[in-house]
């Protein structure tokens, strides 16, 4: 497939509501949006890096920096995602900007011959269970009427953005109040250390699905050692950057559950490997998420319907985050997403949308 053009495109959003985690607080998303033209077809991809390294090191500008002046330049003229992610791997890291760029190509490449990305990937169901993420609030009983409202909608799971200080009180509380058969998780955004194992002891009481990323990110090993003293199920997100370190995490014993984004990891290539690892060792997957748009949010719903993931994911309606998202809205049914069946991704933005929260253009020449 020939690569005639990359257009890397910003876009600012609001979120409707402020998110709060244990590493800070987002009013609006900043997103980078990569598109790629070829004879045939255009693909989308979108960049999930936060416009501050406080996830991972990885940042917007950042992102844009490595694609204009690594990643793009070193891109064979004719390339499928294969060969592109081929081409980038010699650089190291920069997962998430390498990431949008492979999704921009498979999409092209997709939609050039007409199969979608859930196919395309081992998809076996047409819609997905779907989970929310509640943040960190100031009060309890603000946090009981936000997890009210998403159990209202449908959500088949709830998951709680945990930090010191504000852990055990509100589980209990959510557990009390919407009983044993409520499907609840915890997130702490790598808050704690092991020191705290005593506390998160505590979170073992409350009947919970898993505990994520408690520990930092490069912690694999203590998150082994913190798995021998508490009962909840270790997941992991921050600290999985490649099918490499799910393969160590699971051998160490870090986790019997993966939380899989695709641009943490470099891609939807790397998510299909990660998938057929963790399946082989019966780890349990769930796609998390990054505060999508609608172009991320449709390949995400498209990974989640392979085989391998288990548990309802991140992947949660459009109106959670946004209340105009730049493709037609995500919307939840019965508690799950449809799967888009379309060419590629199966979504396009809305051109008037997307130039209304368009901040800045580009073209990068190779
Ligand atoms: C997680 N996501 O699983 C992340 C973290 C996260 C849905 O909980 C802007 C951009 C704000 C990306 C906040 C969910 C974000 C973000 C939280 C990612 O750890
Ligand atoms: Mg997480």
């Amino acid at each position: 497939m020939k690569i005639t053009g990359i257009e890397l495109r910003r876009i600012a959003l609001p979120l409707v509501a402020p998110f709060r985690t244990s590493f800070g607080t987002e009013t609006a998303r900043d997103v980078l949006l990569v598109r790629v033209v070829t004879p045939e077809a255009e693909g989308w991809g979108e960049c999930v890096a936060m416009n501050r390294p406080l996830y991972s090191p990885e940042y917007t500008d950042g992102a844009a920096e490595a694609m204009r002046r690594f990643l793009v330049p070193a891109l064979p003229a004719h390339a499928d995602a294969q060969a592109a992610g081929r081409a980038l791997a010699r650089f190291k890291g920069h997962r998430m900007a390498k990431a949008a760029l492979e999704t921009a190509i498979l999409d092209a490449q997709l939609r050039a011959r007409r199969e979608s990305l859930g196919s395309y990937l081992g998809a076996t169901r047409e819609r997905v269970p779907c989970g929310v993420s509640v943040g960190i609030m100031d009060s309890v009983p603000e946090l009981l009427d936000a997890v009210e409202g998403y159990v209202a909608e449908g959500y088949v799971r709830i998951k709680l953005k945990i930090e010191p200080g504000w852990d055990l009180e509100p589980v209990r509380a959510v557990r009390e109040r919407f009983g044993p058969d409520l499907l609840l998780q915890v997130d702490a955004n790598a808050a704690y250390t092991l020191a705290d194992a005593p506390r998160l002891a505590g979170l073992d009481a409350f009947g919970l699905l898993l505990i994520e990323q408690p520990l930092a990110n490069d912690d694999i090993v203590q998150h082994a050692a913190l798995a021998r003293r508490i009962s909840t199920p270790i997941c992991l997100d921050e600290s999985i950057e490649s099918a490499e370190h799910a393969a160590a995490a699971i051998t160490l014993g870090a986790c019997s559950i993966i939380n899989v984004k695709p641009g943490r990891i470099g891609g939807y290539l790397e998510a299909r490997r990660v998938h057929d690892l963790a399946r082989a060792h019966g780890v349990a997957l769930w796609c998390g998420g990054m505060l999508e748009t609608g172009v991320g949010r449709a390949a995400n719903v498209a990974l989640a319907a392979l085989p391998g993931f288990t548990l309802p994911g991140d992947t949660s309606a459009s109106r959670r985050y946004f209340a105009t998202d730049i493709t037609p809205p995500f919307e939840l049914r019965d508690g799950h997403l449809d799967v888009p069946a379309g060419p590629g991704i199966g979504v396009d933005p809305v051109p008037e949308i997307l130039d209304e929260v368009t901040t800045s253009t580009e073209w990068i020449t190779r």
